[in-house]
């Protein structure tokens, strides 16, 4: 199941990006037999022709059981419990994986309290500086991450967003970018160009699900998951 970006609201602003699963096709066996036959000479040409990018991944496994939150009477489903968490670099590009405890449903049922359900990865490029504000509140200095990626369920339909916080540094506004998502059962995936993140090295990374009960832009949340569950994790 893979679905693909919608908005989330006003408080978001989108400037760009790439979106999976909207209209593709699929073509005729002839025409896809005949683009297998080309991708796989390209690809040839590709091996033979320059040294292959090494990529490098980092993963964190997390137990099964473990997502809750203070109110008793909020009840946090099984897609909110993270069991592994995966980042790869290379190749120009970072992927996201969180693997869940159980299959996000196509609709995800909130209960009266819950405004928003979140999947993210909070990546700290620079542990010398410290961004402030959204997806948090705007005085907010806890949630020091430079990007946050950002899979968000508003009770409608499900976004993908980069959050790049780096221009609060400097008195300036977040800078939000649709990506590539997909939900496929228990797992999320988020695919995000390298250069939007900077082109980091290393960073540090910790994967988190959250469940709101207001808007983004507010301390109003709650985190069931994380992982690590506490520390982050290095890249590469
Ligand atoms: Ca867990
Ligand atoms: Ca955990």
């Amino acid at each position: 199941m893979i679905r693909p970006f919608s908005g989330i609201g006003p408080a978001v602003f989108l400037i760009c990006g790439a979106v999976i699963g909207a209209g593709a096709k699929r073509p005729r066996r002839s025409v896809a037999v005949h683009a297998m036959v080309l991708a796989a000479s390209f690809a040839l040409a590709l091996v033979s022709a320059v040294p292959a990018t090494a990529s490098s991944v980092t993963s964190v496994t997390d137990p099964v059981g473990d997502a809750s939150i203070h109110p008793q009477g909020i009840l946090v489903p099984g897609y909110q419990d993270i069991v592994r968490a995966s980042v790869t670099g290379g190749d120009g590009r970072f992927v996201f994986v969180m693997d869940l405890a159980a299959p996000v449903p196509a609709v995800p049922t909130l209960q009266p309290e819950v405004k928003l359900l979140d999947w993210s990865f909070r990546l700290n490029t620079d542990v010398t500086t410290a961004p402030r504000g959204f997806p948090w509140a705007p005085g907010d200095s806890i949630h020091g991450a430079e990007y946050v990626v950002f899979i968000v369920y508003d009770g409608t339909s499900f976004s993908g967003i980069l959050i790049d916080r780096t221009p609060t540094l400097g008195g300036g506004q977040p800078v939000i970018t649709p990506i590539s998502f997909a939900i496929r059962g228990s797992e999320i995936t988020a695919s995000v160009p390298e250069g939007l993140i900077g082109t980091p090295s290393s960073f540090l990374w910790r994967a988190t699900t959250d469940l709101w009960v207001a808007q983004l832009g507010t301390e109003a949340f709650w985190q069931p998951d994380s992982a690590p569950d506490t520390g982050s994790v290095a890249w590469p």
